[in-house]
């Protein structure tokens, strides 16, 4: 498939070193054919199955040697507030083609399926454009809405929001109850597809473990359905829904632990310190033998 993203391609041309640009290309970006403005030169390139791709993490190549010490450093830093991590999946996450990624961490959970936490804006994250869907926490109505639901609808465009009043409605103002999925397009994301569920509002739910179990089954299960292999979940229900962060990384981890078979990876690409940390550390906890 043959993908343009003609600003990060100029980008490219005009700001890396040759030697480092060949390196980085060659470990993090997509069968691509790079563009630059003026349409005259190309560049074909060839990645490996990675996560998130953003003008910062260009610029940061741009940096070399010191800027990869940089991302180990801040890797590091939040596996030291976990207090509790294991040294080989520390330097097993530290190898050149990562040190890029925002702390990225990575666990099995089963022979066929990997784990993957990092830190970072979930709409930037693909991993090959055609089997890959971020997951969106969404609201029932499905039409887009604050948090992270807002920025995937704002990255995806108005394509999504048409794709979504498409889904029907199971009853007035519901396209999508608590709990349950639905899938899209991804539109102009670089994820080739987005599945949308609503988690439970915390306060207000009579079960909110059943519901966000629900809500991360589902996504799977829809997933699976799908022929998708990559998923990247935010941690849905921990902005405006307010569920508490190591209760959510509790029932997100062991769901997918149980569920995410028939996938080859599953990401968790979370936005802010204090949810990475949880993560991690809950991930420590219940995967340390696998
Ligand atoms: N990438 C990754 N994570 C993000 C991003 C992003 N771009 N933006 C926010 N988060 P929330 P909810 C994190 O509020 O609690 C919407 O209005 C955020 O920091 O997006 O399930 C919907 O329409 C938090 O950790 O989802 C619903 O009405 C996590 O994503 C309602 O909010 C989830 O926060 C859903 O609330």
């Amino acid at each position: 498939m043959t993908r343009y993203h003609s600003d990060i391609g100029y980008f490219l041309m005009t700001n890396l070193p040759g030697s480092i640009s060949r390196l980085n290309l060659s470990l993090r970006l997509p069968k691509v054919l790079f563009r630059s403005n003026t349409g005259s030169r190309n560049l074909h390139c060839t990645r490996r199955a990675s996560g998130i791709h953003s003008h910062r993490s260009l610029r940061t190549l741009a940096g070399g040697p010191v800027s990869i010490f940089d991302s180990q450093k801040s890797f590091i830093s939040g596996l030291n507030n976990g207090g509790r991590s294991s040294a080989s999946r520390v330097l097993a996450t530290m190898s050149n083609e990562r040190a890029q990624t925002q702390g990225l961490v990575h666990f099995k959970l089963s022979p066929t399926c990997d784990l993957k936490i990092q830190k970072g804006d979930i709409t930037k994250w693909f991993v090959d454009g055609s089997s890959d869907a971020i997951v969106n926490p969404a609201n029932q109505l499905m039409l887009g809405g604050g948090g992270a639901d807002g920025a995937i609808h704002a990255a995806a465009g108005p394509e999504l929001r048409a794709a979504c009043y498409e889904v029907p409605e199971v009853q007035p103002g519901v396209r999508c109850p608590t709990g349950e999925a639905r899938i899209t397009p991804g539109f102009r994301l670089p994820a080739s597809h987005v599945i949308h569920t609503v988690g439970p509002i915390y306060d207000a739910d009579s079960n909110p473990e059943a519901s966000l179990t629900n809500a991360y089954r589902n996504s799977l299960r829809v997933a699976i359905e799908n022929n998708i292999q990559y998923v990247a979940f935010p941690a849905i229900s921990c902005g405006v829904f307010r569920y508490p962060i190591d209760e959510a990384a509790s029932v997100a981890l062991s769901t997918v632990r149980l569920f995410a078979n028939g996938l080859k990876e599953v990401h968790f690409v979370l936005f802010s310190d204090d949810i990475y940390n949880a993560w991690l550390n809950k991930a420590n906890e219940l995967l340390q033998d696998q």
